[in-house]
């Protein structure tokens, strides 16, 4: 089935189609001539993954799904939350955006176990040729590290220990692995499934 993902992150690309295997042909919006950013203006994943798809459902007429996941730290109320890409500022300097987050933990008084906790979420919306979006969710539970570790992945994952590899960050695992238990690997394997079901 050739689908397009309606994102401009090659990380999220690169997952995704792993993810989803040779049944799939993902496209992105870039190798249609679809150049333009694309609006994210919601308060919530779900608004923001449900623009992304209806924009590029409307451009194409075209089977399609979004992603918009954010890192949710309990110490900082839940931020970043959707402001994810753009927590140091406009833009998607992943480097500040890190470096931001470990300052602001350090700034805060408490220091028990449960402190650093932490969750990546995504909302995944999948629109099919009658326009009718369909949502999958996933979540992976973690902690924030002390400092960053790792050169795989992308975002913040040299930042994210995830409570499934004890001491390892989701930088310091293999994209298999870090797929096998991610929030955007249980969402997109959702939707798969859903797609195998109809
Ligand atoms: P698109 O909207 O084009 O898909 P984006 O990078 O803007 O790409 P989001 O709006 O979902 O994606 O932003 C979420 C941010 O959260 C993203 O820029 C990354 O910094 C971070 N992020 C998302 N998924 C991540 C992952 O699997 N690991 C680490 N960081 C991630």
């Amino acid at each position: 089935m050739r689908i397009i993902f309606a994102t401009a992150n090659s990380g999220k690309l690169r997952e995704a189609a792993e993810v989803l295997g040779p049944d799939f042909e993902v496209v992105t919006p870039l190798s249609l001539g679809i150049t333009e950013d694309i609006p994210e203006t919601g308060s919530t994943l779900q608004e923001n993954s449900l623009q992304k798809a209806q924009y590029l459902f409307e451009r194409t007429g075209l089977p399609c799904f979004a992603d918009d996941t954010g890192l949710e730290v309990d110490a900082l109320g839940g931020a970043p939350g959707i402001y994810s890409a753009r927590y140091a500022g406009p833009g998607h300097d992943h480097e500040a955006n890190m470096k931001k987050l470990l300052a602001d933990l350090e700034k805060l008084p408490a220091k028990d176990p449960e402190f650093r906790r932490a969750r990546f979420r995504t909302v995944v919306t999948l629109i099919l040729a009658d326009g009718t979006p369909h949502f999958f969710d996933g979540v992976c539970e973690g902690a924030i590290a002390q400092a960053k570790r790792g050169t795989g992945g992308f975002g913040y994952d040299p930042v994210f220990l995830p409570d499934a590899y004890p001491g390892r960050t989701l930088a310091e695992v293999s994209e298999e692995e870090k797929n096998a238990v991610s929030h955007r690997g249980r969402a997109i394997r959702a939707m798969a499934g859903w797609l195998k079901s109809i």
